[in-house]
């Protein structure tokens, strides 16, 4: 019984297929309409792909190119004005790790940004100046002890200023943009800047002053980390004493004591909720009286947006800060500002929101950044 039926379902395949067969026939093109969208559409003689992916591609920051000799000894041929330096770091932290990741987030997040595309509506673009532009990738930071970790930073910071500058008729001495790692990779990049020019003033945009003492309350175990940075820069003699902080507005531990040794650090304080009764220009007027012609290091880190603006920010997030456009603003406000380095931290984009728009944030203020820098070139 079983066999006959094999033998019978067997049969009707073989028919079934037969008359498969008898009804193909070869696949004919009459149809007029498709005749021109074929010739319109599909029959190119050539394309060209000669030209650079706007949106896509590797990832440097803004599509600079890259220079995988920074890092080697300062003989190698990587001169250049503004150099990006990444630094993947997040061991300095209290709470939420994962900055180390912010370089990359930056980076991919930077790919709309191009030298060849990039005009603003004054028709000004950073990347076509007297500047050269590289990005050196990002330092090699052992992830096993800070100690190592901060001295490579620094290392590869002092690398790139020995090596001077591609335009040195403008300016000698190139100037670093880091992109952060959590807020204690400053530290490497004052010492760096220290032994070529000696003590600068910070610009802080935080939301936390970051001039914790390690030795009080948590003890001397609190060591060097992304909330006492600004005390070990001041007391390593790195800074000037006119240094400030804008955008501050978390709670202090012991508001008296903190704010004392903020003081003594050399800072003075335009905190968050100031700017709805000055303004942006009230702010950045008050930023270039306080920094005045100083050589000033302009540190950023993201959480002094608002957790609406910036929920990948590490650390401990705090609500009422500015919005991405509030500190566009200020920043581009601060041109004449004498700038020899700048960082952006604290981006962890494994806490991003949706479209990664602390990453975005970040690029645009790296990129307004730049910008400054190129307006304002500064001497040795
Ligand atoms: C340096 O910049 C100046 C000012 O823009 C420019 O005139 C000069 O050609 C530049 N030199 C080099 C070597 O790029
Ligand atoms: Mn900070």
């Amino acid at each position: 019984m079983a066999s006959r039926v094999v033998a019978l379902v067997s049969i009707i395949v073989i028919l079934l297929d037969k008359s498969l067969a008898s009804n193909s026939r070869p696949f004919s093109i009459q149809d007029p309409q498709h005749e021109q969208y074929r010739s319109n559409v599909w029959e190119h003689e050539d394309v060209d792909i000669s030209t650079r992916s706007k949106y896509f591609g590797l990832t440097t920051f803004a599509h600079l190119p890259y220079n995988p000799t920074c890092f080697e000894d300062a003989s190698k041929d990587a001169a250049a004005d503004i150099v990006i330096v990444g630094a993947p770091f997040d061991t300095g932290v209290s709470a939420r790790p994962g900055a180390r990741y912010g370089p990359l987030g930056i980076r991919s997040n930077s790919q709309r940004i191009s030298p060849e595309f990039d005009y603003d509506e004054y028709g000004f673009n950073a990347f076509q100046s007297w500047a050269t532009m590289i990005d050196c990738g990002d330092v090699p930071m052992l992830p096993f002890d800070n100690r190592i970790a901060l001295a490579q930073l620094q290392k590869a910071h002092e690398l790139i200023l020995a090596r001077g500058s591609k335009n040195t008729t403008v300016s000698p001495i190139p100037r670093i943009f880091t992109l952060g790692g959590d807020h204690t990779i400053t530290l490497p990049a004052l010492r760096a800047i220290h032994k070529t020019r000696g003590p600068v003033t910070i610009l802080h945009f935080d939301s936390h002053i970051d001039t914790w003492s390690p030795v009080r309350k948590l003890s001397a175990y609190a060591g060097v980390n992304h909330g006492t940075w600004g005390w070990h820069a001041f007391h390593e003699k790195l800074l000037n004493t006119n240094n400030l902080h804008v955008g501050i507005r978390s709670p202090y531990d012991n508001p008296r004591e903190d704010l004392e040794t903020d003081k003594k650090c050399g800072f003075e304080i335009i905190n968050a909720k100031m700017i709805d009764r000055i303004g942006v220009t009230g702010v950045i007027s008050a930023i270039k009286t306080r920094i005045g012609d100083s050589k000033v290091y302009l540190s950023i880190d993201i959480d002094v947006l608002d957790p609406a603006f910036a929920p990948g920010a590490t650390g401990t997030p705090e609500s009422g800060g500015y919005s991405t456009r509030e500190l566009l603003a200020i920043l581009d406000g601060l041109d004449g500002l004498s700038i020899v380095g700048a960082d952006i931290v604290e981006v962890a984009p494994a806490y991003d929101g949706p479209g990664q728009i602390t990453s975005l944030a970040a690029v645009e203020a790296a990129h307004s950044i730049l910008g400054l820098m190129v307006k304002t070139p500064v001497g040795d």
